[in-house]
């Protein structure tokens, strides 16, 4: 009898894990209008349902983003590296910039972990590959291809928040300088802007090396332009309601 419940309780725990993950999906995507939801999700579960979690290459998620399309906000996109929570505060509190997580393809699993297992339909949220574990995690796979979308539709000026307490703030590793930056494409792309955040003692500024094979990566006929701001004067300005969003930096 114990037996019987504790296997109980551990498939019973195993399916609630699936559909947590499943309900989560479905609530953040119907915070956006226009889209079905439920579409959506089976073809993000495709990707990677039934499948060694480190075998999903990034084309897997072909078919949600096709389902997950999304109308680019020229002049609002907000790209970034290294800074993740002080941009999403700042676009949170502000209405005036877009990161990917902001928009459906990303908020539906922001912050998230999910893979699934060959010869199972489920979900599991847990005992999967961590990030550098295998290139073709299911959750890399999923930033990799999201980011490639995000990037190919980019529009007009384009913004990037990078670290300015970190030596290399351009890192060719990251996805940032591996996917997006090779993906803004000069016939839609005007400019690019880089934010570099800047803390009391920095260590970097706009004259960094990296920075400079930025601008060298570049697709010819899109201009750069850099600006040192400090990480207090982003939030000063995130905080005041009052003080316009061109006036942060
Ligand atoms: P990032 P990116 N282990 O701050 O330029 C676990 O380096 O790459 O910025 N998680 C990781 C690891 C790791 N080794 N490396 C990266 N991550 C995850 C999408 C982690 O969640 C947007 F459009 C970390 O916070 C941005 O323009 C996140 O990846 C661009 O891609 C970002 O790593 C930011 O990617």
């Amino acid at each position: 009898l114990l037996l019987i419940i504790v296997v109980a309780v551990v498939l019973g725990l195993i399916l609630r894990q699936g559909t947590s993950f499943k309900s989560t999906f479905i609530d953040r995507c119907e915070q956006f209008e226009g889209y079905n939801c439920e579409k959506i999700w089976g073809a993000f579960e495709k990707a990677y349902v039934g499948r060694d979690p480190c075998e999903v290459p990034m084309e897997a998620y072909d078919p949600f983003i096709a389902a997950a399309h999304f109308k680019p906000a020229c002049g609002r996109m907000m790209f970034w590296s290294k800074t993740k929570d002080l941009v999403h505060d700042f676009t949170e509190k502000k209405d005036c910039f877009l990161t990917l997580e902001d928009t459906l393809l990303g908020s539906v699993v922001n912050d998230l972990t999910w893979c699934g297992k060959e010869g199972s339909s489920e979900t599991f949220t847990t005992g999967c590959p961590g990030w550098t574990y295998c290139e073709n995690n299911t959750v890399r796979s999923f930033w990799n291809r999201a980011s490639a979308a995000f990037a190919d539709v980019a529009c007009g000026d384009v913004t990037a928040m990078l670290n300015g307490s970190i030596t290399t703030p351009f890192n060719s590793a990251s996805i940032f300088a591996s996917i997006e930056v090779k993906r803004f494409d000069s016939s839609r792309v005007k400019n690019l802007n880089v934010v570099l955040v800047t803390q009391k003692n920095f260590v970097t500024n706009c004259t960094n090396a990296s920075l400079k094979n930025l601008q060298k990566e570049l697709d010819a006929g899109i201009k750069y332009n850099c600006k040192e701001v400090a990480e207090a004067q982003i939030h000063e300005c995130s905080s005041d309601p009052q003080k316009p969003c061109g006036s942060c930096w």
